[in-house]
């Protein structure tokens, strides 16, 4: 028998599961921990997906020999820093970031910043310098778990399978799964997570909650945050965030003398000031002592390299620009790797334009909808016949994934063709792939906690509300249970909230500053009536959201825009 039976889930996701080939089937591994013997439907999802088996060039099946050939000459003819490199996140295990070694050796445009979690993790790196999460028997301990702009039960549907029967509090514009199963929800209005936590301090203040020996040992300036939290009448706060300060009450009642653990999600950063807002939040957990207590703490999506070394990344002077500001127009080569820029990324027709105005190269598993404007398609290797390990950003564990099926012919890997490129254009190979994917088993970062931690000082936030009339409605954009961002399952419904008196069906023209789009409407009353709600992987939402940058991370910010709702 074949002992290669390890296969890791390569989706973006906090989960990161272990499955094991058996007898052709592939189940969840009973030993690593999150996954505890189940895998979900996304993990399916995946298996059922169609992969690509041929190269494809202006629109005609061409061999693979043939389209590597036009990629290497396309490359030769083209002023390297004309070109870009563009990665997503379709496949996140180690080895997908090979590429990227000989881009930047070969000289290409390359990006930074994050279509995901900067902007909070910036705001984390502010307060205590890595982003790393507490061990996850932290959380297994914990008695109170704080569920703050995340999609706990859905988006990490093993984390929360471990925990599900402790008590909740959910944080969220939306009555969520996990907002239903929960003690308190707090139906935030968007944007006002930050006035949320300075809420909280000042009550924690009130009743004398705050963990003074931990202010004293580690905190640097908690008496500024302090003071930020007492500018405002404390009535003031119940208008602007939409919630009663009767739920503040029984929010302290119920985390008195209690093991709290914060999760943090996307929720909440997905504004120009995401990182103020995050280091808002954790500095009113700093303020409760929660970063170092013996079980609890604060989640959010971790640096999941975070104590490697980098085995195969290599230093260079590339230009980069910002993600969420790429113009692909701008250059006469982009090469798009894992990733549905047209679905997925901010401002859907600016991508489009763009895309048609280069030469456009897709290394990929399957066909998407970026695919309709790219010139050379190039297929990547199913996870299934490729080797690597995958990281988590939720938690500590790791998987492997062997080559448990044999791959078509007319496939890469990331790895191959990588050392192809390397190799054409004279530069030195990558590591022996077996050496580097040992090194990712076997290594453990040490996840050193901070020392010291700096309490937000001062605070510059221009809220949504400010501009939010009777006929606005705040964008909110959050993942679907059925889907992986724009992989899988398709939803291209508005869901709005019955009070907003709309009815089911009708076909509506909403528009922002960035764009406008046709949508089906869909009543929903879990949906604030505020807010117009998309799932990722919508193929019209990114109509409406901004190709710009938040004021920290280069990151994008989907939801710093508000839209009119009209019958079309
Ligand atoms: N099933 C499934 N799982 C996934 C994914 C998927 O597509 N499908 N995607 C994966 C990826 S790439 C990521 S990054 C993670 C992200 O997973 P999460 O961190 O859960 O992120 P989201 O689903 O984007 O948003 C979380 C919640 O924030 C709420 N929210 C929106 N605006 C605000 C606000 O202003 N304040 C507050 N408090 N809440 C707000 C939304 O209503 C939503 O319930 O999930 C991963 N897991
Ligand atoms: N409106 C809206 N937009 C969003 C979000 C949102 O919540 N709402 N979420 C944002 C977030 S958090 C994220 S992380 C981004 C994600 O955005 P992207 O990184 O663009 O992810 P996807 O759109 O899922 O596209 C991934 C593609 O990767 C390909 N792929 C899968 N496996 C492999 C592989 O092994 N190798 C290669 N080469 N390709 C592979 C698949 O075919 C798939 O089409 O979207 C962001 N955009
Ligand atoms: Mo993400």
């Amino acid at each position: 028998m074949n002992s290669n039976n390890k296969v890791a889930c390569p989706l973006d996701c906090y989960d990161a599961c272990q499955g094991q080939m058996i007898e052709n089937n592939i189940k969840g591994s009973k030993e690593h921990k999150t996954t505890n013997g189940k895998l979900c439907v996304n993990f399916a999802n995946l298996l059922k997906e169609k992969n690509l088996e041929k190269a494809i060039y202006e629109g005609k099946e061409i061999s693979l020999d043939e389209s590597l050939n036009i990629l290497v000459d396309k490359l030769k003819q083209t002023t390297p820093i004309k070109t870009l490199f563009y990665k997503g996140s379709g496949n996140i295990g180690v080895m997908q970031s090979v590429t990227k070694n000989f881009f930047t050796l070969y000289g290409s445009t390359l990006t930074r910043g994050s279509l995901c979690d900067g902007g909070g993790g910036a705001g984390i790196e502010a307060g205590r310098t890595n982003v790393i999460n507490p061990p996850l028997e932290k959380l297994l301990n914990a008695d109170v778990i704080v569920v703050w702009g995340r999609n706990f039960s859905v988006t990490s549907s093993h984390m929360y399978n471990l925990v599900k029967d402790k008590t909740f509090v959910t944080i969220d514009p939306v009555c969520t799964d996990i907002a239903k199963k929960s003690k308190i929800h707090m139906q935030i209005n968007p944007k006002t997570d930050y006035e949320l936590a300075l809420l909280l301090t000042r009550f924690a203040h009130m009743q004398d909650l705050e963990d003074k020996e931990f202010i004293e040992e580690f905190g640097n300036n908690a008496d500024d945050f302090f003071d930020i939290s007492r500018g405002r009448p404390v009535v003031s706060y119940e208008a602007t965030t939409g919630i009663p300060l009767s739920l503040v009450n029984d929010f302290f009642d119920l985390i008195e003398n209690k093991n709290v653990a914060i999760m943090v999600g996307l929720g909440v950063q997905k504004y120009f000031e995401g990182s103020q807002i995050m280091r808002c939040i954790d500095s009113f957990a700093a303020f409760m002592g929660y970063h170092k207590k013996e079980a609890g703490g604060v989640w959010y999506l971790s640096n999941s390299a975070f104590g490697y070394k980098k085995p195969f990344e290599i230093k260079g002077n590339n230009k980069k620009v910002s993600i969420p500001k790429v113009d692909f127009g701008s250059y006469d080569l982009v090469f798009i790797q894992g990733a549905n820029p047209v679905v997925s990324h901010p401002n859907t027709k600016k991508v489009i334009e763009g895309l048609k105005n280069s030469f456009v190269v897709y290394f990929g598993t399957t066909l998407n909808e970026t695919c309709e404007y790219a010139n050379l398609i190039i297929p990547s290797t199913s996870f299934l016949s490729k080797k690597d390990v995958r990281l988590s950003y939720g938690h500590e564990l790791k998987s492997i994934s062997q080559i448990v099926k044999e791959k078509t012919q007319e496939s890469l890997s990331e790895y191959e063709l990588t050392n192809f490129l390397l190799e054409k254009f004279g530069f030195e190979k990558l590591k022996d792939e077996d050496e580097i994917i040992s090194y990712f088993e076997n290594h453990k970062p040490n996840l050193e906690e901070f020392e010291t931690f700096e309490f937000l000082d001062e605070l510059d936030i221009e809220p949504l509300y400010k501009q939010k009339t009777q006929d606005n409605f705040y964008f909110i954009t959050a993942k679907n249970k059925n889907s992986l961002n724009s992989q899988f399952s398709k939803d291209d419904f508005v869901y709005l909230n019955s009070k907003t008196n709309f009815k089911d069906g009708d076909i509506v023209n909403i528009s922002s500053k960035y764009g406008n789009a046709k949508f089906e409407v869909k009543i929903d009353d879990d949906i604030k009536e505020n807010c117009a709600f998309f799932f990722a992987g919508n193929k019209n939402a990114n109509y409406l959201t901004p190709a710009d940058e938040d004021e920290d991370s280069f990151s994008a910010m989907y939801q710093e825009v508000l839209v009119q709702i009209e019958l079309s």
